[in-house]
């Protein structure tokens, strides 16, 4: 029953990846082979002596565009040897793509082989979108200057999910999963610069605590977030 996940990032910065899944829990993760991280150089898959990955627009106007070529060379490529009995999905990471929500974390961590594409700030060939991404993301309305820090965005929010990289009980009482915002926490010490901590966590009563918890996490949540609650479509 252990499932393993292969996640294929392509980009023309790849170097950017190896600080953030060199640490922590990617990479515990991807130790015990729960999920195994490609990162593919998008140069690797020009055809030209220059290594070219842009162009400038057709129509003319500033800026350059990054040619269709090399992604759709690399998405051949990563899919050798796959199997229609493995589902694929191509994301774009895209300022035009639909938010990430933890549903949409959800849903990704359920299928087999992700290729991510990473673009940047020049904007990407509109026939990359059209014909070879199943689907575009975005991480929220910000403006990064490429795709990178977005598909890490993406791999740490599902790796988290994968069987088996996470303890059960921590994604069950997790509060996004429940649509509420967390309830406070404290640890040691009980006194720190005058400041305490409430006695009902000292109180040993858990029946209690777990009341106290509930209340508070929900009040929170009217305050700070209420769209979270009531009603509204699931974000
Ligand atoms: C502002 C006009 N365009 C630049 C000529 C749009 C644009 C394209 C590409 C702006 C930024 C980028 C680079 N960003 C991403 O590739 C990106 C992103 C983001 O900027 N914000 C949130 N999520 C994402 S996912 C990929």
């Amino acid at each position: 029953m252990c499932r393993s996940v292969l996640i294929d990032i392509v980009s023309a910065f790849p170097e950017m990846f190896q600080s953030v899944f060199g640490e922590s829990m990617i990479k515990r993760t991807v130790g015990k082979g729960l999920v195994t991280i490609r990162i593919h150089d998008l140069r690797d898959y020009t055809a030209d002596r220059h290594r070219q990955v842009d162009d400038c627009p057709f129509g003319g106007g500033p800026g350059m565009v990054m040619k269709p070529e090399p992604f759709f060379e690399a998405v051949e490529a990563v899919r050798q040897g796959k199997t229609g009995a493995m589902e694929s999905r191509v994301l774009l990471m895209s300022p035009q793509g639909s938010t990430l929500t933890q549903a949409k974390v959800r849903e990704l961590s359920r299928i087999d082989h992700l290729v991510i594409l990473c673009g940047h700030y020049e904007g990407v060939d509109e026939r990359v979108r059209l014909y070879l991404a199943d689907e575009e993301i975005s991480i929220g309305d910000y403006v990064l200057t490429g795709g990178e820090l977005a598909a890490m965005v993406v791999v740490d929010s599902l790796v988290r999910l994968v069987p088996g990289a996470l303890r059960v009980s921590s994604l069950e009482e997790e509060s996004f999963s429940r649509g509420l915002l967390e309830y406070p926490q404290y640890t040691r010490p009980r006194e720190y610069r005058g400041m305490g901590v409430p006695e009902i966590l000292l109180s040993g009563d858990h029946e209690r605590i777990r009341r106290w918890r509930e209340q508070r996490a929900l009040q929170k949540t009217r305050e700070r977030r209420p769209d979270l609650l009531g009603g509204q479509d699931e974000k």
